[in-house]
């Protein structure tokens, strides 16, 4: 039971409601409007065009807004970055400094008493900072007795698996090599990473009924698909430059399917971002039909649809189900077919929310249409049952044979800008023995083959004084996970709490006994080795590995990259290294040669990466090859809907993110999309579940979780009155990560059900 508040929660303070009409259109000139002002605020305006015209271009660095891929050939000047996408480089191109001055005026007690908005407003972080035991203020340290700092307290540990290695999904795949390898040669495989929270759910579910973990669509497929079903996800405000392809899509005379329990404005209307001339018109008309699916409904409503197809295709045999796919391609269809008829319609209706007849004109587009591609990210992972959200998507597109042909198939929209990178590169809690044995082979020592905990045991291991050292590269750990005072509880059990990072955040704040910040080069700055201008590489959410390198001069002299400081606490912790870290740090192409001789897909490694536009790495389930599964064959898997039961007064709660924020990064204070502005503690609730619980607009309310017996609150918000389906609450992450117990978690993936939270609401 937590109903405490400690500075590891957002304070309870309200900035001020303005609610405005939810606007007609997503993009169009508001968008670039509110874009350029947040760049030339942050970065002064000198600064804004070199910095815009850079973004996402061959030679440019890479949008660390998120992993939508850019086109393969055409790119124009100022198109290929959207208005969230701008915000997030002003964020790191920012002209505030975090300097050792700034943490001698400010204790640590009292910058963790800010919003989340004016610790990220405080800027760049200039120096290395260390805050001693028992210690009130940071005070900085040089870069080599830091690392001795880490060396020596990692040494100390009885074993190797005491000490958590995370990653956040911004970290190139060279920093990322580098990474792993260390942590591996320093003996444990604890490296649990941002993608434990974000899309493990679709990581699991597709590698075991498709052989890969990844989507199999290019960006040119949606030029191709005669349906694009988007469910779970929130491309307006997350991925903007998605909007394009779903323009593109429907421009070559395809639909639009869009599952939700909002009507989030960028998917029903949105205006072309790379045609300026559009940008003042009332826009284009997305969605042709939306489901307004009770949150995690999913699978009730696939359920239906599948049974609906089931029946006409029983009563005109060959016009539904794709035969030849099914019978060469595939495994357990015999199997779905028996676990669909245990169901009736009328048992799942009710989780869906939905009326049978709309359900029915969704199952015709389907049916009607064989080129289908289903678009989903956290709406569907963050569940209990999100791994079979998955694979129930999964099972659509098989009945079709749609997947493995031109126009057709998964799309995991995935949200860091390299977290498939990441991944990619080893940075993995169960990694698999080949690469294992690759990386032995190559590097001479034994690499641990015991798994390493992910996100939610690395707390649990904390929690518990099994693990002493935390190790963060990148991210905002305290405000990131779920259960935020049981998390904050475990990371201030720890003897030493490292954070690389580029701006200050509250895991800064929220700290072991002792405690380093190491600052780090950003995405757009300059990186400079033994006077040679360094580029990294990334890949995006498509499989296509390209290279991004900054053009800005770093925003401090003493920032080092990131591959520099895993070489620097390398060489002061590990003893018995054949590596030659220094040397593979001072040219990053020799970081590329390691990762050709241990990982499949990257040969000639160094000379693709240049080429513009990149490569893209091999993919199976592209090309309808399905033999990495246990069974050789895509295989139909058994699902379980919701098992979510409410009892009288309780509502179901997802935590998503406003318009203006990057994960734990708050921009600005509003929601423009929804009309809720300057306010992000507020509670979005159905009018007429308002009306039954006696709550009107603006009142205040505390939300409080229950799991098993326990509660949970989080205090002071405001009831917004908003088209969402009865029952079903919406508010922002992170003020109500402290609502997620830390043992609500999806089976099999572990990943944190910040979407299926039980809550009631008190008015206060
Ligand atoms: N500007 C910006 N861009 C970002 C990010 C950011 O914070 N800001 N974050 C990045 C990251 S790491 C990620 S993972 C992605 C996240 O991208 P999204 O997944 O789009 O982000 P969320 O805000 O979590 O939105 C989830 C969507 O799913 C819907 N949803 C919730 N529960 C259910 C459900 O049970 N069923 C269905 N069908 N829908 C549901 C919500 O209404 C919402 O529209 O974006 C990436 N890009
Ligand atoms: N309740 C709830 N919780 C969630 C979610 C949710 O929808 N609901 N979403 C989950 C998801 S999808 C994700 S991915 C996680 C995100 O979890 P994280 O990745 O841990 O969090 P971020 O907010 O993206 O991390 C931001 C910090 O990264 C640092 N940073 C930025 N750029 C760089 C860089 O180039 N290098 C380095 N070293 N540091 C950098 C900055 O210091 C910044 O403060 O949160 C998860 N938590
Ligand atoms: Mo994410």
């Amino acid at each position: 039971m937590s109903t405490k508040k400690t500075n590891a929660q957002p304070p309870e303070k309200f900035t001020g409601i303005k609610l405005t009409e939810i606007p007609q259109k997503a993009v169009g000139t508001t968008a670039i409007k509110s874009a350029l002002k947040h760049v030339i605020s942050e970065t002064g305006i000198g600064k804004t065009i070199g910095l815009l015209k850079n973004i996402n271009q061959t030679d440019g660095f890479d949008c660390p807004g998120c992993a939508w891929p850019d086109p393969d050939e055409k790119r124009a000047f100022l198109a290929e970055y959207c208005e969230n996408g701008a915000k997030a480089i002003a964020e790191e191109a920012t002209k505030n400094k975090v300097s050792p001055m700034f943490f001698a005026t400010h204790s640590v007690q009292e910058l963790s008493e800010w919003s989340d908005y004016e610790i990220g407003k405080s800027g760049r972080i200039t120096a290395p900072m260390f805050l001693k035991e028992n210690a009130t203020h940071y005070e900085e340290i040089s870069w080599d007795n830091a690392f001795s700092l880490i060396g020596k307290e990692l040494n100390k540990l009885n074993s190797p698996d005491e000490a958590i290695f995370y990653t956040s999904g911004r970290t190139s795949n060279e920093a990322a090599y580098l990474y792993q390898l260390f942590v591996r040669q320093f003996g444990t495989n604890n490296l649990p990473d941002c993608s434990n929270m974000c899309h493990e759910s679709s990581g699991s579910g597709l590698s075991q009924t498709l052989g890969i973990g990844k989507g199999s669509v290019t960006l040119d497929d949606f030029n191709h698909a005669d349906l694009v079903i988007v469910i779970g996800q929130n491309p307006g405000t997350n991925h903007p430059r998605m909007l394009t392809a779903l323009g593109e899509t429907k421009k070559n005379g395809g639909k639009i399917m869009t599952i939700n329990p909002l009507p989030e404005v960028g998917l029903m209307n949105y205006v072309d971002p790379q045609n300026p001339i559009k940008w003042f018109g009332s826009g284009q008309k997305l969605t042709d039909q939306f489901l307004q699916v009770k949150i995690n409904g999913d699978v009730a409503l696939l359920k239906i649809i599948m049974k609906l197809m089931k029946q006409k295709e029983e009563e005109q045999p060959g016009t539904v189900f794709n035969h030849e796919f099914i019978k060469n391609q595939t495994h357990g269809f015999d199997e779905l077919m028996n676990d669909l008829d245990s169901y009736s319609i009328d048992e799942l209706l009710p989780q869906t929310g939905l009326t049978l007849p709309e359900i029915k004109k969704a199952s015709e587009l389907i049916i009607n249409n064989d080129n289908i591609i289903i678009c989903w990210a956290m709406g569907l992972t963050q569940h209990k049952n999100g791994v079979d959200n998955i694979r129930e998507v999964v099972n659509l597109l098989l009945l079709k044979g749609s997947i493995g042909k031109k126009g057709a198939g998964t799309c995991p929209v995935r949200g860091h800008s390299n977290v498939q990178g990441d991944r990619t590169m080893g940075i993995w809690e169960k990694p698999k023995l080949p690469f294992l044995n690759a990386l032995e082979k190559e590097f001479n020592f034994n690499a641990p083959k015991k798994h390493g905990y992910d996100v939610v045991e690395a707390i649990e291991a904390m929690h518990k004084g099994k693990a002493k050292v935390f190790l963060g590269m990148g991210g905002n750990f305290i405000s990131a996970t779920p259960d935020t005072e049981f998390t904050a509880d475990a990371l201030r059990n720890c003897d030493l709490t490292v954070h690389v990072s580029t701006k200050l955040n509250r895991s800064h704040l929220i700290h072991g006994k002792k405690a380093l910040i190491l600052p780090c080069l950003g995405r757009s700055e300059k990186d400079l080795q033994d006077n040679i201008e360094q580029f990294v590489s990334v890949e995006n959410s498509m499989g296509v590995v390209h290279q991004s390198k900054g053009h800005l001069k770093p925003c401090s002299s003493l920032l080092l990259s990131e591959p520099k400081i895993v070489a620097g606490i390398a060489e002061h912790t590990l003893k018995n290294s054949e590596i030659k870290w220094s040397e593979l740090t001072s040219n990053y192409d020799l970081i590329r040669d390691k990762i050709e001789a241990t990982i499949k897909g990257f040969d000639n490694y160094n000379e693709r990466v240049r080429k513009k536009g990149g490569f893209y790495l091999p993919n199976n389930a592209r090309k309808a090859d399905f033999s990495p599964t246990s069974t050789g064959k895509a295989n139909f898997t058994l699902n379980q809907a919701s098992d979510i039961e409410l009892r009288e007064n309780q509502f179901i709660l997802m935590t998503i993110r406003t318009h203006d924020q990057y994960n734990t990064t708050i921009y600005g204070l509003h929601d423009r999309y929804r009309g809720i502005m300057n306010e992000r503690r507020v509670v979005l609730m159905n009018p007429e579940d308002m009306k039954t619980h006696n709550l009107k607009k603006m009142d205040k309310v505390d939300l409080i979780s229950h799991y098993k017996g326990e509660e949970r609150i989080a205090r002071q918000f405001l009831v917004i009155p908003y088209s969402i389906p009865r029952n079903c609450t919406a508010t922002y992450f992170p003020e109500a990560n402290v609502l997620v117990p830390i043992k609500s978690k999806a089976r099999i993936s572990n990943t944190p059900a910040s979407k299926g939270v039980i809550i009631s609401i008190k008015k206060v």
